[in-house]
């Protein structure tokens, strides 16, 4: 199967609610002021976001829609065209190539987006372009995680540091980046708590990492590649603005896009905050990671005729 066939599958409960709702409201072959408000209500309710959705408004009204053109293909197209703009600079399709230094990757967001299970994703496709893989068990707060990085570093095949529950996740970064600069690895992925109960304990834990990783190598972590689950909708959004006052984040990866029918949401992510769309999550698998490239999301995300 290839890729835009995966993307189609994943987004498919977005892309048809998408389509149908679509037909819903465009059922006169001229665009009214009328139609173009629902169009851009159902934008919003579609969480495309609101200024996207006033944005996409404004092309279809001055674009002047031919009557004798079929107007859902039309509007799909000016869709299409809009989503392409917008998202085409936020492709890292390189983040995935061979390094030849050593690249530390921090991977965050809060608990239960999915960062173990898009570790195990990113390593296997890091491993088939020749890179040598380390995966570092900073989730130390539960057994369970780390046993969890485990089987995946058993899946893919790669190496792991890891220490008992509660110790030091900085402690463990150290070990796991020094160890890597030992063997020549090419990539070390830090796996991370993310718990947000309390905002100064994680901010202090990130930090932590982050400094230890500096006393190794200076410009560590390389990527702070942030983790946010797609069913959560709109709060997404504030969730960037959250880490960022952390850590700077460099990447996103927006996972379980195969779940939900808020495929939207990248739309308005794209929009508000320019920050690089490393790949998108559709399943738990470890071949369920597909590396963003907006002409195939907007392809998929809009059904045409
Ligand atoms: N359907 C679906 N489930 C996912 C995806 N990514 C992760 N999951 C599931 O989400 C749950 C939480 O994932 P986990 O990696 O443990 O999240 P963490 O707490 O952030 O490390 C697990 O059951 C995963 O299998 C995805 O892209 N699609
Ligand atoms: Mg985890």
């Amino acid at each position: 199967m290839g890729i835009f066939e995966k993307f189609k599958i994943g987004f498919k409960k977005s892309a048809t609610t998408f389509t149908s709702g679509l037909k819903n409201i465009i059922v006169k072959k001229e665009i009214d002021d009328n139609t173009l408000d629902q169009v851009e209500n159902y934008l919003i309710q579609s969480d495309v976001g609101i200024d996207a959705a006033e944005e996409i408004k404004k092309i279809i009204s001055s674009e002047k829609i031919d009557p004798k053109k079929n107007p859902i293909n039309e509007v799909n197209i000016i869709l299409q065209k809009y989503i392409i703009k917008l998202m085409q600079p936020l492709e890292r399709k390189d983040f995935f190539n061979k390094s030849e230094d050593l690249k530390v990757l921090l991977i965050a967001g809060v608990n239960g987006v999915g960062k173990t299970t898009t570790i195990g994703k990113i390593g296997k496709i890091l491993k088939s372009n020749d890179n040598k893989i380390l995966f570092s068990a900073c989730d130390t707060f539960r057994a369970a995680a780390i046993e969890q990085l485990e089987n995946w570093a058993n899946k893919i095949n790669v190496d792991i540091i890891k220490s008992d529950q509660g110790s030091d996740p900085a402690s463990v970064a150290y070990k796991s980046i020094s160890t890597a600069k030992k063997n020549s690895s090419n990539y070390v992925l830090i796996d991370t708590a993310g718990r947000l109960q309390n905002k100064k304990n994680l901010m202090d834990e990130y930090k932590k990492i982050a400094n230890v990783a500096k006393k190794i190598d200076q410009n560590a972590p390389h990527e702070v590649i942030l983790i946010l689950d797609a069913t959560t909708g709109q709060n997404v959004l504030n969730q960037v603005e959250e880490f960022n006052k952390i850590i700077p984040v460099t990447g996103l990866i927006m996972t379980k896009l195969d779940g939900t029918a808020k495929g939207g949401i990248l739309i308005a992510l794209a929009k508000k905050h320019k920050i690089p769309i490393i790949a998108l999550g559709l399943g738990e698998k470890e071949d369920d990671l597909q590396i963003f490239e907006a002409e195939k999301f907007a392809n998929a995300f809009i059904e045409t005729n």
